[in-house]
Protein backbone atom coordinates (compact mmCIF):
# COMPACT_ATOMS: atom_id res chain seq x y z
CA UNK A 1 0.00 0.00 0.00
CA UNK A 2 1.17 3.47 -0.97
CA UNK A 3 0.49 6.65 1.49
CA UNK A 4 -2.48 6.50 3.50
CA UNK A 5 -5.98 5.30 1.29
CA UNK A 6 -8.36 6.24 4.45
CA UNK A 7 -6.88 9.23 5.58
CA UNK A 8 -6.81 10.29 1.78
CA UNK A 9 -10.05 9.44 1.03
CA UNK A 10 -12.04 11.35 3.79
CA UNK A 11 -9.29 14.34 3.85
CA UNK A 12 -8.20 12.96 7.80
CA UNK A 13 -11.35 14.40 8.76
CA UNK A 14 -13.38 12.56 11.50
CA UNK A 15 -17.25 14.09 11.96
CA UNK A 16 -17.12 15.27 15.61
CA UNK A 17 -20.63 16.31 17.92
CA UNK A 18 -20.83 19.03 20.52
CA UNK A 19 -17.30 20.17 21.82
CA UNK A 20 -18.36 20.09 25.60
CA UNK A 21 -19.47 15.96 25.18
CA UNK A 22 -17.60 13.06 26.49
CA UNK A 23 -17.33 11.87 22.99
CA UNK A 24 -15.17 14.41 21.96
CA UNK A 25 -13.05 14.46 25.05
CA UNK A 26 -12.72 10.38 24.30
CA UNK A 27 -11.93 10.96 20.66
CA UNK A 28 -9.53 13.49 21.56
CA UNK A 29 -8.19 11.03 23.67
CA UNK A 30 -8.05 8.30 21.05
CA UNK A 31 -6.32 10.41 18.51
CA UNK A 32 -3.51 11.34 20.80
CA UNK A 33 -3.60 7.30 21.59
CA UNK A 34 -3.20 6.02 18.60
CA UNK A 35 -0.45 8.82 17.12
CA UNK A 36 -3.21 10.24 14.53
CA UNK A 37 -1.77 13.57 14.49
CA UNK A 38 -2.24 14.44 11.42
CA UNK A 39 -6.00 13.66 11.80
CA UNK A 40 -8.60 16.54 11.87
CA UNK A 41 -11.49 15.99 14.94
CA UNK A 42 -14.31 18.37 13.52
CA UNK A 43 -16.22 20.22 16.39
CA UNK A 44 -20.51 20.41 15.33
CA UNK A 45 -23.49 19.04 16.80
CA UNK A 46 -25.28 15.24 16.93
CA UNK A 47 -27.60 16.72 13.99
CA UNK A 48 -25.02 17.68 12.18
CA UNK A 49 -23.08 14.43 12.13
CA UNK A 50 -25.66 12.34 11.17
CA UNK A 51 -26.95 14.62 7.99
CA UNK A 52 -22.99 14.25 6.88
CA UNK A 53 -23.51 10.83 7.68
CA UNK A 54 -26.66 10.27 5.71
CA UNK A 55 -25.65 12.23 2.74
CA UNK A 56 -21.93 10.36 2.45
CA UNK A 57 -24.03 7.05 2.71
CA UNK A 58 -26.77 7.57 0.40
CA UNK A 59 -23.44 8.76 -1.71
CA UNK A 60 -21.81 5.22 -0.84
CA UNK A 61 -18.51 7.55 0.11
CA UNK A 62 -16.56 7.17 2.50
CA UNK A 63 -16.91 8.78 6.08
CA UNK A 64 -15.92 8.52 9.37
CA UNK A 65 -18.03 10.15 12.35
CA UNK A 66 -17.97 10.08 15.45
CA UNK A 67 -21.25 8.32 17.21
CA UNK A 68 -22.99 6.09 20.73
CA UNK A 69 -25.13 3.37 21.28
CA UNK A 70 -28.13 3.45 22.00
CA UNK A 71 -28.36 5.22 18.79
CA UNK A 72 -31.50 5.02 15.34
CA UNK A 73 -28.12 5.23 13.04
CA UNK A 74 -27.28 1.61 13.51
CA UNK A 75 -31.13 0.72 12.75
CA UNK A 76 -31.45 3.15 9.68
CA UNK A 77 -27.55 2.48 8.21
CA UNK A 78 -25.49 -0.97 8.00
CA UNK A 79 -22.48 0.59 10.13
CA UNK A 80 -19.45 -0.98 12.60
CA UNK A 81 -17.64 0.82 15.14
CA UNK A 82 -14.02 0.83 14.47
CA UNK A 83 -11.99 -1.84 17.14
CA UNK A 84 -10.43 0.10 19.69
CA UNK A 85 -7.74 -2.08 20.94
CA UNK A 86 -6.65 0.70 23.33
CA UNK A 87 -10.03 1.35 24.43
CA UNK A 88 -9.53 5.14 24.45
CA UNK A 89 -13.44 5.02 24.50
CA UNK A 90 -13.43 2.93 27.51
CA UNK A 91 -16.25 0.35 28.58
CA UNK A 92 -19.80 -0.21 28.12
CA UNK A 93 -21.31 2.31 30.25
CA UNK A 94 -24.65 3.07 32.51
CA UNK A 95 -26.74 5.84 32.05
CA UNK A 96 -27.57 7.99 35.59
CA UNK A 97 -30.74 9.98 36.46
CA UNK A 98 -29.50 13.06 38.61
CA UNK A 99 -31.60 15.32 40.76
CA UNK A 100 -31.08 18.36 42.57
CA UNK A 101 -30.67 19.13 46.52
CA UNK A 102 -34.30 18.48 48.07
CA UNK A 103 -36.00 17.59 45.04
CA UNK A 104 -37.27 14.69 47.76
CA UNK A 105 -38.68 16.78 50.01
CA UNK A 106 -40.12 19.34 47.33
CA UNK A 107 -41.70 16.86 44.94
CA UNK A 108 -41.81 13.40 46.51
CA UNK A 109 -43.79 12.30 44.14
CA UNK A 110 -41.41 13.11 40.53
CA UNK A 111 -38.14 11.80 42.99
CA UNK A 112 -40.21 8.73 43.62
CA UNK A 113 -40.82 8.10 39.69
CA UNK A 114 -37.23 9.66 38.69
CA UNK A 115 -36.01 6.74 41.05
CA UNK A 116 -37.76 4.20 39.98
CA UNK A 117 -37.40 4.89 35.85
CA UNK A 118 -35.04 2.59 34.06
CA UNK A 119 -35.50 1.13 30.77
CA UNK A 120 -33.53 -1.26 28.03
CA UNK A 121 -31.15 0.43 24.88
CA UNK A 122 -33.83 -1.07 22.52
CA UNK A 123 -36.40 0.96 24.64
CA UNK A 124 -34.56 3.76 23.71
CA UNK A 125 -33.89 3.18 20.45
CA UNK A 126 -37.67 2.67 20.04
CA UNK A 127 -38.20 6.23 20.74
CA UNK A 128 -35.31 7.49 18.60
CA UNK A 129 -36.36 5.34 15.73
CA UNK A 130 -39.86 6.80 15.74
CA UNK A 131 -38.44 10.62 15.87
CA UNK A 132 -36.04 10.01 13.22
CA UNK A 133 -38.41 8.66 11.16
CA UNK A 134 -40.89 12.00 11.51
CA UNK A 135 -42.44 11.82 14.69
CA UNK A 136 -42.22 14.71 16.98
CA UNK A 137 -40.63 13.82 20.19
CA UNK A 138 -43.68 14.48 22.17
CA UNK A 139 -45.35 12.02 19.74
CA UNK A 140 -42.87 9.50 19.96
CA UNK A 141 -43.12 9.23 23.62
CA UNK A 142 -46.54 9.22 23.50
CA UNK A 143 -46.61 6.32 21.44
CA UNK A 144 -44.20 4.17 23.02
CA UNK A 145 -45.35 4.91 26.65
CA UNK A 146 -49.22 3.90 25.01
CA UNK A 147 -47.42 0.49 23.87
CA UNK A 148 -45.19 -0.01 26.73
CA UNK A 149 -47.92 -0.08 29.66
CA UNK A 150 -46.27 -2.17 32.38
CA UNK A 151 -42.95 -0.97 32.26
CA UNK A 152 -44.26 2.44 32.52
CA UNK A 153 -46.66 1.01 35.61
CA UNK A 154 -43.94 -0.17 37.25
CA UNK A 155 -41.97 3.09 37.24
CA UNK A 156 -45.25 4.93 38.97
CA UNK A 157 -46.38 2.32 40.80
CA UNK A 158 -48.09 3.21 44.30
CA UNK A 159 -46.94 6.73 43.49
CA UNK A 160 -49.71 9.63 44.31
CA UNK A 161 -50.46 12.08 41.37
CA UNK A 162 -49.96 15.38 41.86
CA UNK A 163 -52.23 18.60 40.69
CA UNK A 164 -50.69 21.00 37.97
CA UNK A 165 -47.19 21.72 40.03
CA UNK A 166 -44.77 22.74 37.54
CA UNK A 167 -41.11 20.90 37.38
CA UNK A 168 -38.52 21.87 35.25
CA UNK A 169 -35.94 18.78 32.93
CA UNK A 170 -33.11 19.96 31.78
CA UNK A 171 -31.67 17.96 28.62
CA UNK A 172 -28.82 18.56 25.79
CA UNK A 173 -30.04 17.87 21.81
CA UNK A 174 -28.38 14.50 21.43
CA UNK A 175 -30.79 12.17 19.81
CA UNK A 176 -30.82 9.70 22.53
CA UNK A 177 -31.41 12.13 25.30
CA UNK A 178 -34.42 13.98 23.26
CA UNK A 179 -35.97 11.01 23.55
CA UNK A 180 -35.50 9.73 26.80
CA UNK A 181 -36.23 12.95 28.45
CA UNK A 182 -39.11 13.35 26.65
CA UNK A 183 -40.42 9.87 27.77
CA UNK A 184 -40.22 11.13 31.04
CA UNK A 185 -41.37 14.65 30.50
CA UNK A 186 -44.93 12.21 28.80
CA UNK A 187 -45.15 10.16 32.47
CA UNK A 188 -44.65 13.18 34.79
CA UNK A 189 -47.85 15.09 32.98
CA UNK A 190 -49.80 12.51 31.87
CA UNK A 191 -49.41 9.92 34.65
CA UNK A 192 -48.84 11.90 37.27
CA UNK A 193 -50.01 14.90 37.02
CA UNK A 194 -47.31 17.33 36.48
CA UNK A 195 -46.49 20.69 34.38
CA UNK A 196 -42.97 20.11 33.08
CA UNK A 197 -40.87 22.60 31.23
CA UNK A 198 -38.35 21.45 28.76
CA UNK A 199 -35.30 23.07 29.38
CA UNK A 200 -32.86 21.88 25.93
CA UNK A 201 -28.75 23.21 26.62
CA UNK A 202 -25.39 22.89 26.39
CA UNK A 203 -23.75 20.02 28.69
CA UNK A 204 -22.19 22.53 30.72
CA UNK A 205 -25.07 24.72 31.88
CA UNK A 206 -27.21 21.42 32.08
CA UNK A 207 -25.21 20.16 34.83
CA UNK A 208 -24.81 23.88 36.59
CA UNK A 209 -28.61 23.90 35.84
CA UNK A 210 -28.88 21.05 38.00
CA UNK A 211 -25.91 22.39 40.80
CA UNK A 212 -27.70 25.67 41.31
CA UNK A 213 -31.22 24.59 41.10
CA UNK A 214 -32.58 26.19 38.05
CA UNK A 215 -33.41 22.49 37.06
CA UNK A 216 -34.93 19.93 38.68
CA UNK A 217 -33.73 16.63 36.86
CA UNK A 218 -31.92 15.07 34.30
CA UNK A 219 -31.33 11.55 33.12
CA UNK A 220 -28.13 12.13 31.31
CA UNK A 221 -24.88 11.44 33.09
CA UNK A 222 -23.21 8.81 31.19
CA UNK A 223 -21.30 7.46 33.39
CA UNK A 224 -18.62 5.88 35.36
CA UNK A 225 -16.29 8.21 32.34
CA UNK A 226 -17.90 10.29 29.81
CA UNK A 227 -19.55 12.87 32.15
CA UNK A 228 -17.57 11.91 34.66
CA UNK A 229 -15.90 15.54 34.47
CA UNK A 230 -19.12 17.72 34.99
CA UNK A 231 -19.50 14.65 37.72
CA UNK A 232 -16.54 15.61 39.90
CA UNK A 233 -17.11 19.16 39.57
CA UNK A 234 -20.32 19.58 40.59
CA UNK A 235 -19.88 16.54 43.17
CA UNK A 236 -22.29 17.38 46.39
CA UNK A 237 -24.21 20.17 44.71
CA UNK A 238 -26.65 16.66 43.29
CA UNK A 239 -28.05 13.88 44.20
CA UNK A 240 -27.09 10.50 42.23
CA UNK A 241 -30.42 8.44 41.67
CA UNK A 242 -28.01 5.69 40.04
CA UNK A 243 -28.29 3.75 36.67
CA UNK A 244 -31.46 4.24 34.44
CA UNK A 245 -29.90 2.24 31.60
CA UNK A 246 -26.74 -0.26 31.38
CA UNK A 247 -25.19 -0.94 28.07
CA UNK A 248 -24.06 2.16 26.20
CA UNK A 249 -20.89 2.63 23.65
CA UNK A 250 -18.68 5.40 21.87
CA UNK A 251 -16.69 5.07 19.46
CA UNK A 252 -15.62 5.65 15.69
CA UNK A 253 -17.98 4.77 13.26
CA UNK A 254 -17.94 4.01 9.48
CA UNK A 255 -20.13 2.59 6.76
CA UNK A 256 -19.76 -1.12 6.67
CA UNK A 257 -19.02 -0.70 3.16
CA UNK A 258 -15.38 0.79 3.86
CA UNK A 259 -12.59 -1.83 3.94
CA UNK A 260 -11.25 -0.74 7.89
CA UNK A 261 -11.68 -2.19 10.94
CA UNK A 262 -9.76 -0.94 13.67
CA UNK A 263 -9.17 2.31 14.49
CA UNK A 264 -5.23 1.83 14.14
CA UNK A 265 -5.66 1.58 10.45
CA UNK A 266 -6.02 5.14 10.41
CA UNK A 267 -2.85 5.57 10.78
CA UNK A 268 -1.17 3.21 7.85
N1 LIG B 1 -23.35 11.45 24.11
C1 LIG B 1 -24.73 11.09 24.35
C2 LIG B 1 -23.01 12.26 25.30
C3 LIG B 1 -23.65 11.59 26.42
C4 LIG B 1 -24.93 11.18 25.83
C5 LIG B 1 -22.59 10.20 24.02
C6 LIG B 1 -23.26 12.21 22.89
C7 LIG B 1 -21.58 12.70 25.51
O1 LIG B 1 -20.71 12.35 24.70
O2 LIG B 1 -21.28 13.41 26.47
Amino acid sequence: KSGNRVGDQVGYRIIGIDPGSGLMKASAKAIEDYELAEWKLLEGSGTAMTAALDKAYKAKEPIIVTAWTPHWMFVKYDLKYLEDPKQSFGGSEQIHTIVRLNLNKDHPTAYRFMDQFNWKPADMEKVMILISGGATPDEAAAQWVKENPDLVQSWIKDIPAVSGQKLKLAYVAWDSEIASTHVIKNVLENKLGYKVDMLQVEIGPMWAGIANGDADAMIAAWLPTTSIDYYNKYKGKFEDLGPNLSGTKLGFVVPKYMDIDSIEDLKK
